[in-house]
């Protein structure tokens, strides 16, 4: 089922969605790029523009692509960090923290390196693809030496001497073992999967909304694309997070327009 919501209209929301929202007793959320867009930070694929444009981010997002060219690499990850150190969480991010208070258990796994979930007060967030505002080096996975850092591009390594990279996932690496696993239990065993912001394109994360559905839980996708999932046995809410994810709560806890 798909639920449209042209710009100016108010949202409406199936009853049984709101119903079932209200009731729930452990509800999964799992976030993608087009969550932080309304934040001014381009989704994966839309990084891909101006002068990265001639790229793909398999071609950059790889440690092939840092092995072959550190200082490019590096680059990426600087101008990328300059947005998301210009960036503020939108009203899909605190719409996010709200729904936490809500529900008895609410988990937030993420796909997103740009740490705006926590920045908007979510905590316990689950990143599947680390942060890019964090260093570790290529050889070692050494943490940056907070004190200083040294004259190159990329940086050096103070205790080995390699070369430093983003502390991020990058394509034909393994994800950190206890955040897929929280997320894999999450996934199976929850009532309600939100999947927010996510084209679904990148495995294994892609697969959590399956599990889910496999678990018997209801699937509501949030994403101005309905195209990219398919409506069938899930719930499709069509329009910006930044719009959607306020207007579910309004709906679902009118009561709590009047508290603070
Ligand atoms: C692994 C961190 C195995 C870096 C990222 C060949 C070799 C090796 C692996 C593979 C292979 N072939 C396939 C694979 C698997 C591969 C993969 O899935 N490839 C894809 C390209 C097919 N996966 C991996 O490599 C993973 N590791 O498999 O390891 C292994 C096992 C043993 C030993 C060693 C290895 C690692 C994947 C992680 C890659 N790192 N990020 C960085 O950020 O720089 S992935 C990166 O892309 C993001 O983190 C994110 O996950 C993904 C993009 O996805 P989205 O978040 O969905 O963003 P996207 O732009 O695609 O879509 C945005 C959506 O938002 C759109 O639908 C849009 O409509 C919507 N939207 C727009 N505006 C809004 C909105 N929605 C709501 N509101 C709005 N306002």
């Amino acid at each position: 089922m798909t639920v449209e919501s042209p710009k100016e209209a108010p949202v409406k929301f199936p009853s049984p969605l709101v119903r079932e929202l209200r009731g729930a007793r452990h509800v999964a959320v799992l976030t993608g790029a087009g969550i932080s867009a309304e934040s001014g930070i381009p989704t994966f694929r839309d990084a891909m523009t101006g002068l990265w444009a001639k790229f793909r981010p398999e071609d950059l997002a790889t440690p092939e692509a840092f092995r072959r060219d550190p200082r490019r690499v590096w680059e990426w990850y600087e101008w990328r960090r300059e947005l998301v150190a210009r960036a503020r969480p939108n009203p899909g991010h605190l719409a996010l923290v709200e729904l936490a208070r809500r529900v008895p258990r609410m988990d937030l796994f993420t796909q997103n390196v740009d740490g705006l979930h926590q920045r908007a007060g979510s905590r316990d967030v689950l990143e599947l693809h680390g942060n890019i505002t964090r260093d570790r080096c290529f050889d070692n996975d050494h943490p940056a030496d907070p004190g200083s850092r040294s004259e190159e591009t990329p940086p050096r390594c103070r205790r080995c001497g390699s070369f430093m990279r983003p502390d991020v996932v990058w394509f034909g690496e393994r994800l950190p073992e206890r955040e897929l696993e929280a997320a894999w239990e999450s996934a199976a065993r929850c009532d309600l999967f939100l999947s927010v912001g996510t084209s679904g394109a990148v495995q294994p994360v892609a697969s959590l909304v399956d599990l889910a559905r496999h678990g018997g839980a209801t699937v509501v996708i949030v994403n101005p694309d309905a195209s990219v999932f398919s409506a069938r046995d899930r719930i499709v809410l069509q329009g910006p997070s930044g719009r959607i994810l306020p207007a579910l709560l309004a709906e679902t806890w009118p009561e709590r327009r009047s508290s603070p």
